[in-house]
C-alpha cells in the first residue's frame, strides 16, 4: 500500500501526518473522545478519535481492516521516561468489513482459550501477537537451517510427497488414490536423499511427512515438517552429529538476533546450549536415568519419554550446561532397515537420537551403502526386497559410504519455546482427529 506507514515506524514519525492500515484491534469510548487500537504485522497503534470518528467505528465490529490518516503525537504517559507515540485521526476509511462476531476474543495480552478452541478458530486466534510470535520463531529456525546449510555448500533438494511405497517400512502411512492405483503420502524422505547421495554428497532439504499415528499424542502429529539432511563420504558418524549439532546452534542464533521481540512477548529463554552437546550411549543413558533420576528403564530397549525430558532438562543440563543431548547405540530392533549395523554387533546399530530440551527432535545416523547389505537387512526386518525396488536400485550403482539425520520442524519449536503440546507449534495442525481448518 503507497504511503503506509508500519506501526513499528512511527516513533520516527513525530509531528507527521501519515497513513497506518490495520485491524481494529479494541475501540475504547472515553465519552468526549476515543481510544482505537489499530493493529499491523509489527504491533499495535493508538489512535484518538473524536466523538464523530467514535460514533462511525462503533457501528463496527473488532477485526475490521481500517485504513487511517492522522497526526503522529508523542503519548502523555504516567512515567516521563516512557517515549510512547500516539496518532490524532484525521480521516478513517474502511477496508474491508467484519460481517460476524468474532468468536474468541484476541484483544486481551494473553489468549485464554483450550487448545482446541485455539485451533478451531485458527483464522482469529492466529492474529494474537503470541500465537503470531511462535510462527516468526519458526520461520526463524527454519531460515537459519538454511543459512547454515548452504555456508556449508550443501545443495538444497525439494523431495515429493506422492510415493508408491512405503519409505520407513512400518505400517503407518495414508494410502490415496493415484488414478486408480494405490499411492501412500511420503512418510519422510529418507529414499531420496539417499538416492542423492550419488551425486552431490551433501544436501539438506525441508519436507513433508505423513505417519498414519494411531494416538493422539502431545509429540505426534499426522502431518509434520523435517529438516533433512544427509552427507556422502562419512566414514565416522561423529561428523554428522556434528552438522546437527552445528545446525542447531545457527538456528539458534538466527532466533536470538532476529526475534528478541517475540522471545520477550512469549516470555521464553532459549535452552542452554552448553560448549558441546553431550553424547552418551543408549546404554549409558538408562543407567544414568536409574543411578540419578531413580528411575529404571534399563530392561527397555529405548528411553521413555519422561526419560527423554529427565536426560535433556536434568541430567544434560546440569553436566553440561546443555539442554540438548545425543543419544547413540540404538538396538537394531528400534531402527529402520536402512540403519548401518555395528560390524562388531549386529544387534546394535551405529545411529543416534538428538534429545533437545524435552523430547527427541532428531534421528539419524549411518546408512547402510552396499547392495547385498540392504537386501540381507531387508528380510531380516521381515520386508519383501521387492517392495523396496527403488531403494535397492540405488544401492547397486554406487553409493559412498553415508549418514544424514531428520529434525521435526515442529518438535523443535515446541521444545524451543516450552509449549505443551506440539500442535501449539504447528500453524495448521493434523492429527487423529482434525483435519481443519
Ligand atoms: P523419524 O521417524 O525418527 O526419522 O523422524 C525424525 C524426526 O521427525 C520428528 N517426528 C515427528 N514430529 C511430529 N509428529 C510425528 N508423528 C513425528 N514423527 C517424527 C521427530 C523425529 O526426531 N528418515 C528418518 C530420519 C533420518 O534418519 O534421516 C526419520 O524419518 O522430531
Amino acid at each position: 500500500m503507497k504511503n503506509r506507514i508500519l506501526v513499528k515506524d512511527l516513533a520516527g514519525k513525530l509531528g507527521e501526518s501519515v497513513v497506518i492500515a490495520g485491524w481494529l484491534n479494541t475501540l475504547r469510548d472515553m465519552k468526549n473522545f476515543g481510544f482505537a487500537i489499530v493493529r499491523d504485522r509489527t504491533g499495535l497503534a493508538q489512535v484518538v478519535v473524536d466523538v464523530a470518528q467514535l460514533e462511525q467505528l462503533k457501528g463496527l465490529q473488532l477485526e475490521t481492516v481500517v485504513k487511517v490518516t492522522g497526526v503522529i503525537k508523542e503519548k502523555k504517559s504516567k512515567d516521563p521516561s516512557i517515549k510512547e507515540v500516539e496518532m490524532q485521526a484525521e480521516t478513517l476509511e474502511i477496508l474491508s468489513p467484519v460481517v460476524d462476531v468474532v468468536p474468541v476474543e484476541i484483544s486481551k495480552p494473553e489468549l485464554d482459550v483450550q487448545l482446541d478452541t485455539l485451533i478451531d478458530n485458527r483464522v482469529i486466534t492466529l492474529r494474537h501477537p503470541k500465537q503470531r510470535a511462535i510462527f516468526r520463531v519458526q520461520a526463524a529456525l527454519v531460515h537459519g537451517y538454511r543459512q547454515y546449510m548452504e555456508a556449508q555448500g550443501f545443495t538444497e533438494i525439494f523431495f515429493p510427497i506422492l510415493a508408491g511405497a512405503a519409505s520407513e517400512g512400518g505400517a503407518e502411512f495414508f494410502k490415496v488414490d493415484y488414478y486408480g492405483r494405490e499411492a501412500t503420502l511420503s512418510q519422510s524422505a529418507q529414499l531420496y536423499k539417499q538416492i542423492t547421495m550419488g551425486v552431490y554428497e551433501g544436501v539438506y532439504g525441508l519436507s513433508y511427512s505423513f505417519r498414519a499415528e494411531k494416538f493422539a499424542t502431545s509429540r505426534h502429529l499426522t502431518e509434520f515438517n523435517q529438516f533433512e539432511f544427509e552427507l556422502g563420504f562419512v566414514d565416522d558418524m561423529d561428523e554428522v552429529m556434528q552438522h546437527a549439532e552445528d545446525s542447531i546452534r545457527a538456528m539458534m542464533a538466527t532466533v536470538e538476533r532476529g526475534c528478541a521481540d517475540e522471545l520477550a512477548l512469549l516470555n521464553v529463554t532459549l535452552p542452554p546450549l552448553g560448549e558441546k552437546f553431550p553424547r552418551i550411549t543408549l546404554k549409558a543413558a538408562l543407567e544414568a536415568y536409574r543411578d540419578e533420576g531413580g528411575v529404571d528403564e534399563t530392561s527397555e530397549p529405548d528411553l521413555s519419554p519422561a526419560g527423554e525430558r529427565w536426560l535433556s532438562t536434568v541430567w544434560a543440563p546440569k553436566h553440561f550446561g546443555s539442554g540438548f543431548v545425543f543419544v547413540t547405540d540404538y538396538p537394531t530392533v528400534k531402527r529402520p532397515f536402512y540403519a548401518k549395523r555395528d560390524p562388531n554387533d549386529q544387534s546394535n546399530t551405529i545411529t543416534f537420537d538428538l534429545i533437545g530440551f524435552g523430547s527427541e527432535i532428531i534421528s539419524g545416523g549411518m546408512r547402510i551403502n552396499r547392495y547385498d547389505e540392504q537386501v540381507q537387512a531387508l528380510k531380516e526386518k521381515g520386508l519383501n526386497p521387492a517392495d523396496f525396488e527403488d531403494y535397492l536400485t540405488m544401492h547397486k550403482f554406487g553409493i559412498p559410504p553415508e549418514g544424514g539425520f531428520g529434525m521435526g520442524l515442529q518438535r523443535l519449536t515446541q521444545n524451543v519455546l516450552g509449549l505443551a503440546n506440539i500442535k501449539e507449534a504447528t500453524i495448521f495442525p493434523r492429527d487423529v482427529q482434525r483435519l481443519r481448518p
